[in-house]
This record gives structure tokens, C-alpha cells and sequence, in this order.
């Protein structure tokens, strides 16, 4: 049905081909490097990186690299994600909790800019900037007297997760292969030539602008260790180590503390482990020496045909369970980059699968296993001072990183968000108490690898409650879309946590007498009376309705709490409700200020947070709040950050304006807005806009709201034809659809749960009731659902 499904071979089939005869057909030396131009799921380039953003990433989860693909010289340059500056760190302010009271009044009173003065002074974290991830190093590799090549390609198979650089010499083909296992947790790279074999010389080192040493053993091992620096007056607590083991066959080598020197090698294969001592934001126990001698001394013991193959059994049947189809372009042919230069013509639909794959690839490459969740920048960084500090954003960036995990099947990189929220909800819970006087746990707009929780950068963008609210219901959506009992048990004490503080600390606003956040802001637009701070702004009105209504409804179905249960429903029928404003729109605030706010345009709009991720806001549920929040869309604009026109083209989806919806994918996909390796340009390069626009392609194809299965209700006339298989839905659904001529022509359902749904397309609804684990297809004719 699809190039990713064309491409599988079973594992049987792999072993007996050998995997890497799989991935690098037997051809001609000449033609090999032809073969891959145009390989429909891979990116791909005609030179080697000169920048960054040119460079090709891998990841395990844990560690990566970005692949150069330079001829004479190559670099990888290295990251390992537990790698942060400072240590473990305290921000409490412990004068927070006398300055409150004050603030909410000069708030309630309308004094912003005094009360975003005094929270300033004295509320704000200490210190005020969070810690920032670091980049590792490098591994450096020259090849002496390598000139004269032809044929160029690099390339980063989506399926096989593998970067490799071919180039003829001579007649001879150059390959050099590297990866990241998650099953070996090593960076592998395979240097090797075909015949008739020039031998392979080349000097290794490894390098790094941290605080490092460098040393050798055994003669063929690169040994590089040193540690974190010290941030904000918090001392740099990580030490880390990368060691690189080489293990040439044939030739000689020989190795000074400068580097390993391989001369007239056949092939060579160079291991890298890394590691800190990092165990979790209070525990600084881990042994990274001896975790990499270990890896390295397992990974070792196979030879690269084993390594590869592990590697490529554990990854492709994960990319594997979604394939995208929306037709094949011939623009295909071309260099990736160039593909990207020419998205805004038409015509090449591939491009946007590729894409969408890519967003998947992406997110199984940096949240994984036992990593940390997907930072900023996913977990490919090159910085000692990267941009916001490469941390995690929690006022909507980090929750976009993950809205892809739960529709296109990306179950396990789920685990690192649950692991760094429970953290959060511990640090956080300090929070709550000594700042706020509150039970329950709170989080505000950004945190670390510490975990730390308290308000930082400025009250402006810094004073806002919800940021453990929101990754709570993150962890809900999970549930919603595999049902798993255990997952929902293990969230229920965080969404318990986080609603306790709110029940905690709402108060009732003087006007009204309604139940408001204060102080907050509505992140980070700042309105008439020059300042962001206020009380009660739609966004934390409905992160609450869903937090109360999530916690109680978690309650009722593992048996807990009633008393509680009971408790928050009667708190959320107190929460404002959504309002519309004199111009029609969705309103930002309790007032009407939207019109008179000085930045109209601005990136962030969260008021419409009903809309998407939540389903509070429904075309056919609440149609006036639905043509409101349009009104809001038409008033901001389409132009944003990467991430900005990420969530456009998601709001664009959920009000089923199919073409606005691709309209602003082009945006996205043009050289404003995506670097040539397709990383996201906010700009600077951050990957939620990968995220964002992955997940919303998804919803242009599938919605699961309120019980409901939409089929196609956003799809544009740009993609008239094509299958998606493997989607999954709220309820436990897993969803094949084909459509051609802009019609839906069948639909494949597995119900995993065995929940009773509607499917709906066009005008047409059907009401479904599979038993876990059935399967049914329907036929779409003359209009309507039929089972054929
Ligand atoms: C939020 C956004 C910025 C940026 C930063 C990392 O503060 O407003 O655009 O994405 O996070």
C-alpha cells in the first residue's frame, strides 16, 4: 500500500538477505549511488552538511548524533540527554507566600503592572533562569589523501533509522554507515569500501568545548570524560564520559592521546557509548565509566552485520505500525532540500509523508526507554548556550512534542514524559507548600533536567500555574488512546496532585464570583494595561474543566476518592465559561481586551486550547464557540514561529477547513520554516514544529472526540487520493482508511477495547460496536457506509 510497507521484508527474510544487503540493494557500484536518489522514504542530499541544520540526526532516545556526511572529514557531533549544566537546585522563593495575598489584590484592583512589579521582587525563582542542556562533543574523523570522489549521496532512511554517505572512488564505492541502537545503547558508524577495496586510512578523536580529558586504553579505545558547567551560581554536578572503540579489520593502527590512527584497513567499525552519572534529579549515583565499558564490551562482541540487524529489528516494526500514503510526486527525484524549496508549487505530496514519518522518526529517536522526554530540540544539540536553553518548555512546547505519540501509535515514547512528570510532581509539591501554602503539586511555565518548578525568567512569561496541569493531561491522552488500566493508575496521583493545588488556590474574582487562577497570564501575550498578569484567562478555565473532569472521571473508574470526585465537579461548574468577544472572537481573557492588545498577531494562542488539544470546543457540539474561535484564527493570522503555524494547522483541522489546514502546511514547509535535514525553524531550529504539524496531518485525517470517529474531516484537495493505515483513535481504535477522487472509499477498524463508537463522514454517521480485539471494514458508497 505503501513505500514503508512495499519496503518491509519479514525478519526472516532480513536474516536470510542479511540486513544490510536489505538496506543497500546488491547493484553495481556505479548505479548503487543512483538507487538511492529518490528512495521515497528517506531524505536525502547530493553534498555533505556544511552547517547544522544540513546534518542528519540519530537517537536511541538517550544518545545521538548529527551525521555530517563530510568525504575527506567527517563529524558526529554527539549528545547524550541527561547531560545538563549546574546540579540539583532549590528555586523556592520562600518570600512568595507573604507577597501572594498583596498581588491578588492589585490584580483584582487592576494594578497589572504593579502586581507583575511585586511578584518581580518576590516571587519569582531563585535563581531566575532554569539550567540549560548541553552538547557532549564530537567525534572527529579525517581521511588522509581522500580525494577524486564521484557520485556523492547521503542519506537517513526513515525505516532502518540509518544514516549512511556513499561515494565512489575510483570504481570502488565508498560506505559509511551509522546509527544509534537502542538494543546495544552504542552509536555505531561502519566505515568500508567495495572492490576492488582502496583500504581504508583514517585518524579518530574524539572533541569537545566542555571541561574534559582525554586518554586511551587498550591502544583502541578513545576515552573522553570531564564535567558539566556551572550555571546561575548552581556548580556543575554531571560528569560525564564518551568512549569510542575502534575495531578496524586488516591494516594497522596505532594511537598517541590525540587519536587513533588506522592505515590500509578493510573496514573499520567505530562503537561510541556515552553516559553521565545522572539517576534522577536528586541522585547523582550513576557510574558513567563503568555503564560505557560495559556497553561497550556487549556491542563488541557482535560484528556490524549483528549490530545492524538488532538495531533494524527493533526500529522498523515501530515506524511500521502507521503508513501514509498521499501519493507519490516526481518532485520525489530530487534532493531532499530542494524538495523543500519547491513544497509551495504543488506536487509533491510525498514530501508531506515524508514528513510525517520524519515527525515519528523523530519522536522514537528522542524519547525513549529510560531518556529524557524530547527537549526543545528533541535531544540534537551543538551548544553550550543553546537557544531557551534547550530545556522544556511546559507552556505548550514540550505538550506538542508529544501529540503525535498517541495517534500515530508511538506508545512507548510516552514512558519519559510519565517518569519526568512524577519528578516534577515531587519538586513541585515543594512548590505548592512553600510558595503557595497549597497542597498538591504545581509546575509553572518551563523545567529541567532538575525538575525545578518554580516561576523563572520574569512574571511576564514566568508567572503562569499551568504547566503540570497540562502535561497531566498529556499522560490522559495516553489512556484515551490504548485504554491501559495500569497507565491511568500510575497518572491518577499526578492529576490528583495537580487538581489539589488548584482546589487549593483558586479564588473567587469580586465581579462575579467565579472560581479564577490569580495571578496567571495567558502565556506569554501581553494585554492593553501593559502587562501579561491577570486573573482567570480562558486557557487555565479550560486546562481546569479538563483537569477536574479528568481527575473525577480517573476516580470513578479505578474506584477512588468519591468524596473528591464529587468535590471537583461542583468547583468546575464555578470556572468562567467561554465567552465571545465585540469582534466575534474567542475571548483571551475575562475581559474583552483581544482587540486593544497590542501584539494581535502574536504566536501563542492559547484561548484556543478548547479547540485543540482539548475537544471543549466542537464544530458540531458548540457551533457558536467553533465560529468564534475561527474569528479568533482570522484575527491573529497565519504567519508564527514554526510551532505557531504547528498549532494553526491544528485548530485549522479540528474546524474541518481541510485547505487552510494545507495552506498553512506549505508555510510550514517552506525554507522559512524547515532547514534543509527538515528540522523545524522557529527559527532557531526547535522540533515541536515537527511534532505539531505531524500530529496535525494526523488530524487531518482521523479526529476521536466525545465518542465519535471523524473520517477525513479535514482532507484537501491537494491530497485527492491516497490510504493511511495503522492511525490510532480515542477508545482504542486502530483505523485504515482509503479515499481517491477526495472520497472516502473504505475503512478498516480494529477495536482494542471493545468501546462502542459513531463513525461519521461527511453528513453520515454509523454507530459501531466491535468486541475487543474485532476487526470490520465498511465500504463507502453512493454516500454512505456499507459493510459490503
Ligand atoms: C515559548 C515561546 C517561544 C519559544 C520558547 C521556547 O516561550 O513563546 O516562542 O518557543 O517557548
Amino acid at each position: 500500500m505503501t513505500h514503508f510497507s512495499k519496503a518491509r521484508l519479514d525478519r526472516r527474510q532480513l536474516l536470510k538477505a542479511g540486513v544490510a544487503a536489505a538496506i543497500a540493494p546488491a547493484l553495481p557500484a556505479s548505479s548503487r549511488a543512483a538507487e538511492t536518489r529518490g528512495r521515497p522514504d528517506s531524505l536525502w542530499y547530493s553534498r555533505p552538511a556544511d552547517e547544522w541544520v544540513q546534518a542528519l540526526p540519530i537517537g536511541n532516545g538517550r544518545i545521538g548524533a548529527m551525521v555530517f556526511g563530510g568525504i575527506a572529514s567527517e563529524r558526529l557531533q554527539l549528545n547524550e540527554d541527561s547531560f545538563f549544566s549546574g546540579g540539583p537546585y532549590d528555586p523556592v522563593n520562600p518570600q512568595a507566600r507573604e507577597a501572594l495575598p498583596k498581588v491578588r489584590e492589585l490584580v483584582f484592583a487592576g494594578k497589572y503592572v504593579e502586581a507583575q512589579a511585586l511578584l518581580d521582587s518576590s516571587v519569582m525563582a531563585r535563581p531566575l533562569r532554569q539550567m540549560s542542556y548541553q552538547m557532549l562533543g564530537d567525534l572527529l574523523l579525517t581521511f588522509p589523501g581522500l580525494e577524486n570522489v564521484s557520485g556523492y549521496v547521503r542519506e537517513l532512511h526513515l525505516p532502518t533509522a540509518t544514516a549512511r554517505t556513499q561515494f565512489l572512488v575510483d570504481s570502488s564505492q565508498v560506505t559509511r554507515t551509522a546509527f544509534a541502537s537502542a538494543v546495544d545503547q552504542v552509536i555505531v558508524l561502519h566505515l568500508k569500501a567495495s572492490p576492488p577495496r582502496p583500504r581504508i586510512s583514517v585518524n579518530i578523536a574524539l572533541g569537545t568545548p566542555q571541561q574534559a580529558a582525554f586518554s586511551i586504553e587498550n591502544g583502541d579505545t578513545l576515552v573522553m570524560s570531564g564535567q558539566g558547567p556551572e550555571d546561575q551560581g548552581i556548580a556543575g554536578a554531571i560528569r560525564f564520559e564518551a568512549r569510542a572503540r575502534v575495531i578496524p579489520k586488516g591494516g594497522r593502527h596505532r594511537s598517541s592521546e590525540a587519536g587513533i590512527y588506522v592505515r590500509g584497513a578493510d573496514e573499520v567499525l567505530v562503537l561510541v557509548a556515552m553516559a553521565t552519572n545522572y539517576l534522577g534529579p536528586a541522585d547523582l549515583g550513576g557510574d558513567p565509566v563503568a555503564q560505557n565499558r560495559e556497553r561497550l564490551a556487549k556491542a563488541a562482541a557482535f560484528d556490524f552485520d549483528a549490530l545492524l540487524a538488532r538495531h533494524v529489528e527493533d526500529f522498523r516494526p515501530r515506524l511500521a505500525r502507521v503508513a501514509l500514503d498521499l501519493g507519490d510526486s516526481e518532485a520525489a527525484l530530487l534532493p531532499t532540500d530542494e524538495r523543500v524549496r519547491r513544497f509551495a508549487m504543488g506536487s509533491d505530496p510525498a514530501l508531506a509523508s515524508l514528513y510525517f514519518q520524519y515527525g515519528r522518526y523523530l519522536l522514537l529517536s528522542s524519547s525513549r526507554g529510560n531518556s529524557q522526554p524530547a527537549n526543545l530540540q528533541g535531544l540534537w544539540n551543538e551548544r553550550t548556550d543553546p537557544p531557551w536553553g534547550s530545556k522544556f518548555t511546559i507552556n505548550v512546547n514540550t505538550q506538542m512534542n508529544y501529540w503525535p505519540a498517541g495517534p500515530t501509535a508511538l506508545f512507548e515514547c510516552m514512558e519519559p514524559l510519565l517518569r519526568m512528570t512524577r519528578e516534577l510532581a515531587v519538586s513541585g509539591a515543594r512548590v505548592a507548600r512553600e510558595m503557595y501554602g497549597a497542597r498538591g503539586w504545581v509546575a509553572h511555565h518551563n523545567t529541567d533536567l532538575w525538575r525545578a518548578a518554580a516561576p523563572i525568567d520574569g512574571a511576564f512569561w514566568g508567572m503562569w500555574q499551568m504547566g503540570g496541569a497540562w502535561l497531566s493531561l498529556s499522560l490522559w491522552e495516553h489512556w484515551e488512546f490504548t485504554r491501559d488500566r495500569t497507565w491511568l493508575a500510575a497518572i491518577y496521583p499526578l492529576l490528583k496532585g495537580a487538581s489539589e493545588f488548584f482546589v487549593d488556590t483558586l479564588v473567587e474574582n469580586p465581579r462575579e464570583k467565579l472560581l479564577v487562577t490569580n495571578p496567571s497570564l495567558s502565556p506569554e501575550n501581553v494585554h492593553p494595561f501593559g502587562s501579561t498578569i491577570c486573573a482567570g484567562p480562558a486557557m487555565d478555565s479550560q486546562i481546569l474543566r479538563d483537569l477536574f473532569a479528568r481527575t473525577a472521571e480517573a476516580a470513578k473508574i479505578l474506584g477512588f476518592d468519591a468524596g473528591f470526585a464529587q468535590q471537583l465537579d461542583g468547583l468546575r461548574a464555578r470556572l468562567p465559561k467561554d465567552r465571545i468577544g465585540k469582534a466575534g472572537q474567542l475571548q483571551e481573557w475575562l475581559e474583552d481586551w483581544d482587540m486593544d492588545a497590542p501584539e494581535i498577531n502574536h504566536r501563542h494562542i492559547s484561548h484556543l486550547w478548547a479547540l485543540h488539544p482539548s475537544d471543549q470546543i466542537d464544530v458540531e457540539a458548540t457551533p457558536a464557540l467553533a465560529a468564534a474561535a475561527r474569528r479568533t484564527l482570522e484575527i491573529r493570522g497565519d504567519e508564527s514561529t514554526g510551532w505557531g503555524i504547528a498549532w494553526r494547522l491544528n485548530f485549522w483541522a479540528r474546524l474541518a477547513a481541510g485547505d487552510r489546514a494545507y495552506k498553512l502546511l506549505a508555510m510550514l514547509l517552506s525554507p522559512q520554516r524547515t532547514y534543509p535535514n527538515l528540522f523545524d525553524a522557529h527559527p532557531p531550529f526547535q522540533i515541536d514544529g515537527n511534532f505539531g504539524a505531524t500530529a496535525a496531518i494526523a488530524e487531518m485525517l482521523l479526529q476521536s472526540h466525545r465518542g465519535r470517529l471523524r473520517l477525513l474531516p479535514a482532507l484537501p484537495r491537494a491530497w485527492p487520493a491516497g490510504s493511511v493505515r495503522g492511525l490510532r483513535a480515542r477508545g482504542g481504535f486502530e483505523v485504515d482508511l482509503a479515499w481517491s477522487a477526495g472520497v472516502l472509499t473504505s475503512v478498516r477498524l480494529v477495536s482494542h477495547a471493545g468501546e462502542p463508537s459513531t463513525l461519521i463522514h461527511g453528513s453520515q454517521s454509523r454507530p459501531i460496536a466491535l468486541k475487543r480485539g474485532q476487526a470490520r471494514t465498511f465500504e463507502w458508497r453512493n454516500d454512505a457506509f456499507s459493510t459490503g
